[in-house]
C-alpha cells in the first residue's frame, strides 16, 4: 500500500512540541484526538531496544483532558465509570473504563482526582468531552466541562528516575506508581504523574505553562544526555508486549468490560450508580461469549491497517486480529485479537491469511511480558 501523506489543517491540531519534534527526526505521525501524535522516529525495533535501556521523552499532548468540576462532578465522573471510585484520592490517578448505557466502552481513559470536586479525565480517541455534557444536561448536573490548555509530555525508561531527580526535588522519586504531584521548575510548578503508556516505568508531566514547559523539554534532553536520551512515542512493540491497550484499535464501542480484560475495573457489588451498571450485571451472570487474546503468528512481517479474520482448520471463524507487529523478542509477529468461545484459551490454535498466504498462529495470554 503506497504511504499517501495526510493533508494538515488546523482541524488537525499540533501539539506546543511539534516543530520540537519534526527537528528531532519523526518519521510517522498518526492522529488521536483530532490532534498529531507521533507514532516512530525511524525504527521501531531500534526504539523499542532503546526504550527498555535508556530514556525517551515523548509529544502525548494528544491524551487531551476533559475538566469536570463544580458540586456535581464527582456524580458526574461516577456515573461514567464502573469503577467505584467513592474511596477515591486527591493526589491519585485512576484507570477507568468508561462505560455507556448497553454496557460498552466509550473511552478507557486515567481520571486524576485534582480535588474533591474538580477531575481531569486523560482521555483515549474518542470524544468522550460530548458524552460527559450530553449526561450533564439530561440529568441537570451543576458542573462545568471543558478542555483546558493541557499539553503532556512523558519521560519514560528505566533512566527517566535518575534524569527527572536531576532536574526536580529528589522526592520525585518518591511518587508511587499513578500518584502525582506538584514539582518546581524554574519558578513553576507543574503537575508530574508516575505513570505512562509503556512497562518500562516513568513520568508524565501535564504542562499547562506551555513557555515553562517547552524550556523543560528542551532541558531534558540538555541534561539527559548522560542518560542517552532520546525523542520517542508510544511505541507499537513494547506496548502489545506489555498488553496496555489502544482503544479504537484492540477494542471499541461494540465490545464490553469483561471481553476485553477489564474485569477488575468493574464494581458490580456496591452501591453507587453509573450508565450500563444492569446491562454489565446480565454480562456477567451469563458469561462473555469471546475475548481479547494475545496471539503469536509464523512469520516475521505485518502491517495491520484493519482487522483481519482469524479461521479455525475448518475454515469456521473464530476471531479477528486487532493489533500486531513484529517482536524481536519473540521473533515473530504477535498480536491482539478478540477470539470467540472456545477458542479464547491458551494454546489453542488457527490460521490466518495474510497477503495471500496462510499462516498458523497460537492464542495466548496477555500480556505476552
Ligand atoms: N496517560 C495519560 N492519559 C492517557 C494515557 C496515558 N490517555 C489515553 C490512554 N493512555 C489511555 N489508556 C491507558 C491504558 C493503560 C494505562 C494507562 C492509560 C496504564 N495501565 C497500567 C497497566 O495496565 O498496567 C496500570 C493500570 C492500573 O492502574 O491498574 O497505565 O498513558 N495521562
Amino acid at each position: 500500500m503506497k504511504n499517501y501523506p495526510i493533508a494538515r489543517s488546523r482541524r488537525l491540531r499540533s501539539t506546543p512540541y511539534t516543530s520540537r519534534i519534526e527537528n528531532q527526526g519523526v518519521t510517522a505521525y498518526t492522529v488521536y484526538n483530532h490532534m498529531l501524535l507521533p507514532a516512530a522516529f525511524g525504527s521501531l525495533e531500534e526504539s523499542c531496544d532503546h526504550l527498555k535501556k535508556n530514556v525517551q521523552v515523548w509529544d502525548v499532548a494528544a491524551e487531551r483532558q476533559v475538566e469536570i468540576s463544580g458540586k456535581d462532578s464527582a456524580k458526574l465522573i461516577q456515573l461514567m465509570t464502573c469503577r467505584d471510585l467513592s474511596k477515591s484520592k486527591v493526589g491519585r490517578c485512576y484507570y477507568c473504563p468508561i462505560i455507556d448505557e448497553n454496557g460498552n466502552l466509550v473511552n478507557d481513559p486515567v481520571i486524576l482526582k485534582l480535588a474533591e470536586d474538580r477531575w481531569w479525565v486523560s482521555i483515549a480517541d474518542s470524544d468522550v468531552i460530548f458524552f460527559a455534557k450530553g449526561l450533564a444536561s439530561g440529568n441537570k448536573f451543576d458542573v462545568k466541562i471543558y478542555e483546558p490548555n493541557v499539553d503532556i509530555f512523558a519521560v519514560q525508561g528505566p533512566k527517566s528516575f535518575d534524569l527527572m531527580e536531576k532536574i526536580f526535588d529528589k522526592k520525585i522519586k518518591d511518587l508511587k506508581f499513578f500518584g502525582f504531584d506538584y514539582f518546581e521548575f524554574n519558578g513553576v510548578k507543574h503537575l508530574i504523574a508516575r505513570s505512562g503508556w509503556s512497562k518500562q516505568g516513568g513520568f508524565e508531566i501535564y504542562v499547562e505553562n506551555t513557555q515553562s514547559g517547552l524550556e523543560l523539554y528542551d532541558q531534558l534532553f540538555e541534561l539527559g544526555k548522560e542518560f542517552n536520551v532520546k525523542p520517542g512515542c508510544p511505541n507499537l512493540i513494547e506496548r502489545i508486549e506489555s498488553g496496555l491497550l489502544s482503544y479504537g484499535n484492540d477494542f471499541d464501542n461494540n465490545d464490553n468490560p469483561f471481553e476485553c480484560g477489564f474485569g477488575k475495573y468493574v464494581n458490580l457489588d456496591t452501591n453507587i450508580n453509573f450508565l450500563g451498571k444492569d446491562k454489565l450485571k446480565k454480562i456477567e451472570k451469563e458469561g462473555i461469549k469471546r475475548k481479547l487474546m494475545g496471539v503469536l503468528i509464523e512469520t516475521d512481517k505485518i502491517n495491520l491497517t484493519t482487522s483481519l479474520n482469524i479461521k479455525d482448520n475448518n475454515n469456521n471463524f473464530i476471531g479477528e486480529l486487532r493489533s500486531a507487529c513484529y517482536s524481536p523478542h519473540f521473533k515473530k509477529v504477535i498480536g491482539i485479537a478478540m477470539i470467540n468461545q472456545p477458542y479464547c484459551k491458551a494454546s489453542e490454535s488457527g490460521i490466518i491469511e495474510i497477503d495471500g498466504n496462510s499462516l498458523s498462529l497460537k492464542v495466548c495470554d496477555l500480556p505476552f511480558i
